[in-house]
């Protein structure tokens, strides 16, 4: 039943062994200067046996940042961080891509440089939270980016994507979805601007696309994915018309061939027989590369709608969390562990790296 989930799949310029891919997972576990910690390595060299590895959300730059602990990739020394992690993948026959993004206006003062007011396409305070060192907290208010502001996020987005590529990454995903800045000027709930970055379609899919083109003359279109969510359902971000933006950055997408689309179908879950589903099916067609499903798929929905021809793969996330060995498991329809909430954000290595593994072998 399960049989697809274990055919090769050309990715890029990779072979992947399997569509049991490892969604990107933030884990609040680096340094605070946004350095990897060593337990990295064995926390992905654990999880090698999926397809790719998506790499939890890793930060472009300084005002990027918005959560506590989460790791960075725009210095030396935070690329230096990442390469045991890599190398271990590596070591133990894997494939790992770098998740790069700047959250935008889901932030705090806090966690900025000189307590900075975060950064958004415009100054619309998101009804959302964040974590900090003192707990949960409401985001700070934004202000808008300078365009010159926007020039520079483009070159620091290339700049990563080489660090990335330096820190041993097989590529990078750009992280446009859940609410983050991308989506912040993608979606014209937030997005006010009246420059060439906002107002039509064409204007507010610029930067992504922008932002895509730079990074294809830098690392090459095979070495790119990009990740979307055009339900809006998380970080406050809403759209006057969702299916058109989408479908328009559907196709650009689709134009400059990168190495795959990645999908957010549904943030808590996804229900195929929905109108959500339906539009998410209407989009599709709009994509002919390689594509990866997310949201709340088990190994039967993944096979089904890889045989169907909805996906190419898809990305696992809480039960890659407690099952570091889950395509191994899903092959051998093993039971799957169920992971601690109270240990996903933030912690040690415990409810990290002590899963364990149905089967003999990488520990
Ligand atoms: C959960 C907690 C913090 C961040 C996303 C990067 O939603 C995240 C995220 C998820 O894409």
């Amino acid at each position: 039943m399960t049989s697809s989930l274990f055919e090769p799949l050309k990715l890029g310029n990779l072979i992947v062994p399997n569509r049991v891919f490892m969604a990107p997972l933030t884990r609040n576990r680096a340094h605070s200067d946004g350095r990897a910690k060593e337990m990295a390595a064995t926390y992905y060299g654990q999880r090698a046996s999926a397809g790719l590895i998506l790499s939890e959300a890793t930060q472009i730059s300084e005002m990027g940042k918005g959560y506590i602990d989460t790791p960075a990739i725009q210095t030396d020394a935070q690329v230096e961080a990442w390469k045991p992690a890599t190398a271990a993948v590596h070591a133990n026959g894997g494939r790992i891509f770098c998740q790069l993004w700047h959250v935008g206006r889901i932030s705090h003062s806090s966690l900025l440089p000189d307590g900075a007011q975060p950064v958004s396409s415009s100054a619309v305070r998101a009804d959302a939270k964040t974590f900090i060192e003192s707990g949960f907290a409401d985001v700070s208010e934004p202000r808008a980016m300078t365009h010159d502001e926007v020039g520079q996020l483009i070159e620091q987005y290339a700049h990563a994507a080489n660090q990335a590529l330096r820190a041993g990454f097989d590529g990078v995903e750009i992280h446009a979805a859940n609410g983050y800045l991308l989506d912040q000027f993608m979606q014209d709930g937030v997005n006010k601007r009246d420059d060439e970055y906002g107002g039509s379609i064409e204007n507010r899919a610029r930067l992504p696309l922008a932002i895509v083109d730079r990074m294809i003359k830098e690392i090459g279109s095979d070495r790119i994915g990009i990740r979307l969510s055009p339900l809006g359902e998380a970080n406050a971000v809403s759209d006057s018309d969702p299916e058109a933006l989408f479908t328009y950055v559907y196709q650009q997408l689709d134009a400059r061939e990168i190495a795959y689309l990645h999908v957010v179908e549904g943030f808590q879950g996804v229900d195929f027989e929905s109108e959500n589903f339906a539009m998410i099916k209407r989009l599709r067609a709009r994509w002919h590369g390689c594509y990866i499903a997310n949201g709340g798929y088990d190994a039967d929905m993944a096979a089904a709608k890889i045989d169907e021809g909805h996906t190419h793969a898809v990305a696992f996330g809480k039960p890659f969390i407690a099952n570091p060995d889950l395509p191994e498991r899903y092959r051998q329809g093993a039971a799957l562990n169920e992971g601690n909430r109270e240990t996903y954000y933030g912690g040690d290595a415990k409810g990290y790296t002590d899963y364990p593994f149905a089967t003999l072998g990488r520990g």
